[in-house]
C-alpha cells in the first residue's frame, strides 16, 4: 500500500472506538458503512481484546477478512471540536453490499474534509459574498439578509415567477429528506414557486412519468430479486460502472448459480437455472463484458441497438410474445386495461424492428423467449425489467419508458420474486415535500427561462449547470453576461450601503441582469457566475436519511463536523425562510411576512426530519432517528407499514397484491408508437456529423467529479474528460491515445482525451459526461420532448485533434475489459 501514497502502516482502531452507521455518499445502490472513530493521540493494539474488530491482528487475516481498512478509507477530522482518527470502511452485515465497496464509496475517507492530511481543504468553510469586486468571506446573518432583500425586492417587482430555482430532489449526500423537505417547505409552502427546476433536467417534473401514469412506481422490487430472477433484461444501463455492488453482490452470484439453493428454497414448485442477462446498449460496456466472464457468453445477449431505436425493440418483444401466446392472460384481465388496444396499437413485427434497430430478427427472438417463454413445467418465468439513463435520457422519453412497461405487464413481472420493472436509479431517493401542483404539466423550461432574459434571483443547490446541462455553452455565455450586469451594478455604489445596493441591483435586473446565489459544499463552475455562496454540510457533518433503489431506508449518523460554518442545507433553508420573513415585515409587508412565520423554527436536521418525513411520508409517522439508527445499515423498506417489538416493519416489494396506483387499482397500458428521432433536429444532425457521442459515467468518477477533481488518484488517470474511439477511427483522424481533440457541431463544441477502445464500434465514440474539463452538454441541443426530458444521449458530432494532453504519457490506456475467465 505505499505505492504512490507512502503510507505502509495505519492506526488500529481501539476497542472502545465509537463506530456509527453510514449510507455510502453516492449512489443509488446505498452500500452500508461505519464511522469507526476515536480520539487522535490514542491507538488499539493488535491483541484481540485491543481493538475494535476483536481480532488476532498479530495473525495474518484471510483475504475477505473485514478486519482491515486501507488510506482510502481513513483521515483526520473534527468530531466536537477535537480531532480524531476515522475510518469510514463498508459493513459485511450490510445486504445490500455484504462488505463490498466501490472504487468511489471507498474513498469516502479521503475526501473529507481535513486540515491535518490537507484533503479536500478547497471546501466553503464561510459564507461568501460579492463585495470590492470579488468574492469576499462574511457572516450568515449578512449574507443571508442580502440574498433575502434581493428575493424580496425581485418578489415586489416581478412576483414570485421571478424567483428562479435549481434544487436536487435526490437522496444521499446532496440531497437527502431533510434537505428536500427544508426546500421544498420554503419554494412550495412559504412560496408557491413555479420557476424551478431539478439538478438533471431543465424543468420539474418525472423522469418516468410514463411509468407513473401507468400506476407503476419505478422503484418496486427489492435487490433480492435480482437473486430470484431467471432471466435479467437491461436496458440503457451500465450496472458494473454506475450501479456497482448491486450488481456485483446480487446480479453477479445469480449469474454464477451461487443463488440456486435459494431459488429453490423460496420458489420451491418452479424449474430453476443460473439466469440469462440481455443488456441492450449501442455500446458494448464492461457489464456486458463482466456478465460474459461470470456466466458464460451462451447465457448473455448483447442487443447493440441502432442509438435510439429502443422503442422499436420493446414493442417487438411486445408483439412476439403476444404472438406466441407467453403473455400472462389472468393477472392482464385481473390487474390491467388497455391492453388489446396497446397492443394493437405497438404493433410491430419483428422484421421491420430489425431493420431499424440494426439488430439480427434471431436475437430479437432470443430475447423474446429469454423474456418470457413458460419455464418447463409451464410456469411463468421471472424477468427483472430494469434500465436507467439509455433509456431515460435516451430518444422519446415518455413513449420507450411506456413500452418498456408494457412488456413487463404483459408478462407479470411486477410484484412477484425475481421480477421488478425498476429503474436501476441515479443518487439514492429521498423525496419529501410539499405538493407540487402548481408547477404545472409540463412544467416551464427554467433554462429557457434564463437564456431569454426572465427572472430577476437565481438560487442554485448542489447542482452545476456549467457542466451538467444540455444547450451548456449557451447557457453560460448568457448566464455569465446576466450575472456580470448585477455585479458592475454593485461595485457601482458603496458596498455597505444596503438601500444603494439594492436599487442597483434591482436596476440592473431591469435592464436584463440575474442574481445568483449558489448553496454548495465546493467552488463549482456555476458559482464563478454568482454573486452569493452558502456553505453547506453534508452527508456525515450531519445527520442525513435516504432510501436506496430498493427501497431501504437508512440514516447516516453525523461521524464529523462540517468545515467552518458550513450547516445542513435543511438549516440553510430555514434560515433563508426566516430572513425573507424578517425583509418583508421591515418593509411593511406583514401579510406576505406571515407565510413563513413559524414554519421554519428547526434547530437541527433532526427537527426538519421530524417536520417532514415523519408528518409526511408515507409510513413516516412510524419513523424516528432513533428507530432508524438501531435498524442499522441495513435500514427498513419503504412503505413502513408499522413498529413492532422494537422494530420497524417495512415492505420488501411493490403490488404483490396486483394493485396499481391508479384510481382504480389496475395498471394501465398504453399506446406507444414509434415516430423516429423525436428531438427536433437529431435526424439532421445523424446525418451530418461523423460520430455519435454517446456519453455517460465511469466507474471512477462520481458525477461532476467535485470530489475527483482535488483528488490525485483520480486526476492523474484523467486529466481531462475521456473519450473512448475505436481504433480504425483513430487511425482515420490520426488520433494517438491521450491526443486532446475537440468535439464540435452545430450546436457547441467541447474538449476530450482520446482512449482507444477496441470494443468501441466504429463511427460511436463514447464520451464522460459532465467533467470540469469538457462538458457534453455543450453540443446538446436545446429541444426537449413534450414534457421537456432532454435526449442527452443520442447525439453527433465530428471531431478533430487539437493537440497532445501532457500528462497523457505517463498514463495508462489499458483496454478496460476483463480476462475472460473470473
Ligand atoms: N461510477 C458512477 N456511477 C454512477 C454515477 C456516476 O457519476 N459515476 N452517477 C449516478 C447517476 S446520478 C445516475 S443517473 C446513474 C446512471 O446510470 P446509467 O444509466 O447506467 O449510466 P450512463 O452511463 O449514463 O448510461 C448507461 C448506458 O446507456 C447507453 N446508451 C446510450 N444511448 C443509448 C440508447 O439509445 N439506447 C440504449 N439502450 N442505451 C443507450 C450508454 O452506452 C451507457 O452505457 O449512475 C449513477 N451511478
Ligand atoms: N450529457 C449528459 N448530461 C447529463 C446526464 C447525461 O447522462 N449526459 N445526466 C444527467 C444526470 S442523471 C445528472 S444526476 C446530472 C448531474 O449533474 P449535477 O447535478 O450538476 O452534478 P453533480 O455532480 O451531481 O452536482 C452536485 C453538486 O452538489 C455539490 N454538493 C455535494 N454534496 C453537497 C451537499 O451536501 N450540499 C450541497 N448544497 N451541495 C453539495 C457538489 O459540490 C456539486 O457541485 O447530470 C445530468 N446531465
Ligand atoms: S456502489 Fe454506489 S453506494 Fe455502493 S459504495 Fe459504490 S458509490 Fe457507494
Ligand atoms: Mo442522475
Amino acid at each position: 500500500m505505499t505505492y504512490k501514497t507512502g503510507i505502509d502502516q495505519l492506526p488500529i482502531p481501539p476497542k472502545d472506538a465509537k463506530v456509527q452507521n453510514v449510507t455510502c455518499d453516492f449512489c443509488i445502490v446505498g452500500c452500508g458503512y461505519k464511522a469507526i472513530s476515536w480520539p487522535i493521540d490514542r491507538q488499539g493494539g493488535a491483541d484481540a481484546g485491543d481493538n475494535v474488530f476483536g481480532e488476532d491482528l498479530n495473525q495474518q487475516q484471510g483475504a475477505e477478512s473485514p478486519a482491515w481498512y486501507n488510506p482510502s478509507m481513513y483521515n483526520v477530522v473534527q468530531q466536537d471540536s477535537r480531532l480524531v482518527h476515522l475510518i469510514i470502511k463498508p459493513d459485511k452485515a450490510c445486504e445490500v453490499n455484504a462488505g463490498l465497496n466501490s472504487v468511489r464509496g471507498g474513498r469516502m475517507g479521503v475526501t473529507r474534509y481535513s486540515e491535518q492530511t490537507g484533503t479536500m481543504t478547497a471546501r466553503l468553510t464561510q459564507p461568501m459574498v460579492w463585495r470590492y469586486s470579488q468574492m469576499m468571506p462574511t457572516s450568515w446573518d449578512d449574507s443571508l439578509s442580502l440574498v433575502a432583500d434581493v428575493t424580496r425586492r425581485v418578489i415586489e417587482e416581478m412576483g414570485e415567477d421571478g424567483v428562479i430555482v435549481s434544487a436536487f430532489d435526490h437522496g444521499g449526500a446532496a440531497g437527502g429528506y431533510e434537505n428536500t423537505w427544508g426546500t421544498g417547505k420554503l419554494y412550495f409552502d412559504a412560496m408557491k414557486v413555479k420557476n424551478i427546476r431539478i439538478h438533471n433536467r431543465p424543468a420539474y417534473n418525472s423522469e418516468v412519468h410514463a411509468s407513473r401514469d401507468m400506476g407503476v412506481g419505478e422503484l418496486n422490487n427489492s435487490y433480492e430479486d435480482a437473486e430470484l430472477a431467471d432471466t435479467i433484461f437491461v436496458v440503457g444501463a451500465n450496472p458494473l460502472e454506475n450501479q456497482t455492488n448491486y450488481f456485483l453482490a446480487h446480479w453477479v452470484p445469480n449469474l454464477r448459480g451461487e443463488t440456486l439453493d435459494k431459488k429453490r428454497q423460496m420458489l420451491a414448485s418452479e424449474a430453476h437455472a443460473p439466469a440469462r442477462i440481455i443488456i441492450v446498449d449501442p455500446r458494448r460496456t464492461v457489464s456486458v463484458n463482466a456478465c460474459e466472464a461470470v456466466a458464460g457468453k451462451e447465457n448473455v445477449l448483447h442487443l447493440a441497438i441502432a442509438p435510439g431505436t429502443d422503442l422499436v425493440l420493446l414493442n417487438a418483444l411486445l408483439t412476439e410474445v403476444v404472438s406466441k401466446g407467453w403473455q400472462a392472460n389472468d393477472f392482464i384481465a385481473q390487474h390491467t386495461v388497455g391492453f388489446d388496444e396497446a397492443v394493437a396499437a405497438n404493433r410491430i413485427s419483428v422484421e421491420d424492428a430489425a431493420a431499424v434497430t440494426g439488430l439480427a430478427s434471431a436475437d430479437i427472438r432470443k430475447a423474446a423467449q429469454w423474456i418470457a417463454e413458460p419455464k418447463a413445467g409451464g410456469t411463468q418465468r421471472r424477468t427483472m425489467h430494469a434500465y436507467e439513463k439509455g433509456l431515460i435520457w435516451g430518444n422519446d422519453n415518455y413513449r420507450t419508458n411506456a413500452a418498456m412497461v408494457n412488456l413487463a405487464l404483459a408478462t407479470w413481472n411486477v410484484g412477484r420474486e425475481g421480477t421488478g420493472c425498476v429503474r436501476l436509479g441515479g443518487h439514492q431517493e429521498g423525496y419529501v415535500r410539499p405538493s407540487d401542483a402548481h408547477v404545472g404539466r409540463p412544467a416551464a423550461y427554467v433554462d429557457q427561462l434564463l437564456i431569454s432574459g426572465q427572472g430577476g434571483v437565481h438560487h442554485v443547490w448542489a447542482t452545476d449547470h456549467f457542466k451538467s446541462t444540455l444547450n451548456a455553452e449557451e447557457f453560460r455565455r448568457i448566464y455569465r453576461r446576466r450575472t456580470n450586469l448585477v455585479k458592475e451594478a454593485m461595485d457601482s455604489v458603496p458596498y455597505g450601503d444596503r438601500q444603494a445596493q439594492l436599487e442597483q441591483i434591482v436596476a440592473a435586473i431591469k435592464r436584463g441582469g440575474l442574481f445568483s446565489v449558489v448553496v454548495d459544499i465546493l467552488p463549482t463552475q456555476i458559482g464563478e457566475a454568482a454573486h452569493v455562496w452558502l456553505p453547506a454540510a453534508t452527508a456525515g457533518e450531519m445527520n442525513l436519511t435516504s432510501m436506496n433503489g430498493e427501497r431501504r431506508l437508512r440514516l447516516t449518523e453525523r461521524y464529523m463536523d462540517p468545515p467552518g460554518v458550513a450547516m445542513p442545507d435543511a438549516l440553510i433553508a430555514a434560515r433563508m425562510a426566516n430572513a425573507i420573513e424578517a425583509s418583508f415585515r421591515k418593509a411593511g409587508n406583514g401579510a406576505y411576512a406571515d407565510q413563513f412565520k413559524g414554519k421554519f423554527d428547526w434547530k437541527t436536521e433532526e427537527d426538519a426530519f421530524m417536520d417532514g418525513y415523519h408528518e409526511h411520508a408515507e409510513g413516516g409517522k412510524f419513523v424516528t432517528y432513533d428507530r432508524l439508527r438501531s435498524m442499522g445499515t441495513n435500514g427498513v423498506h419503504e412503505p413502513v407499514v408499522g413498529f413492532e417489538n422494537g422494530r420497524l416493519i417495512g415492505t420488501k416489494r411493490l403490488y404483490t397484491d396486483g394493485k396499481f396506483k391508479t384510481a382504480d387499482g389496475r395498471a394501465k397500458f398504453m399506446k406507444a408508437e414509434w415516430r423516429g428521432l423525436q428531438v427536433a433536429g437529431r435526424e439532421q444532425q445523424r446525418e451530418k456529423y461523423a460520430f455519435l457521442i454517446n456519453n455517460g459515467r465511469n466507474n471512477l468518477v462520481w458525477q461532476n467529479a467535485f470530489y475527483d477533481q482535488h483528488t490525485p488518484f483520480v486526476r492523474e488517470r484523467m486529466p481531462v474528460a475521456p473519450i473512448e474511439m475505436n481504433p480504425g477511427d483513430m487511425t482515420t483522424l490520426g488520433l494517438q491515445a491521450g491526443d486532446l481533440v475537440e468535439v464540435y457541431n452545430d450546436v457547441g463544441s467541447t474538449q476530450a482525451m482520446v482512449y482507444p477502445t477496441p470494443a468501441a464500434k466504429p463511427g460511436q465514440a463514447f464520451m464522460l459526461f459532465i467533467a470540469p474539463t469538457g462538458q457534453v452538454g455543450n453540443v446538446i441541443s436545446k429541444a426537449t420532448n413534450e414534457l421537456m426530458i432532454p435526449d442527452y444521449k443520442n447525439v453527433w458530432a465530428n471531431i478533430r485533434r487539437i493537440g497532445h494532453v501532457p500528462s497523457a504519457d505517463g498514463m495508462s490506456f489499458k483496454n478496460i475489459e476483463y480476462p475472460q475467465t473470473l
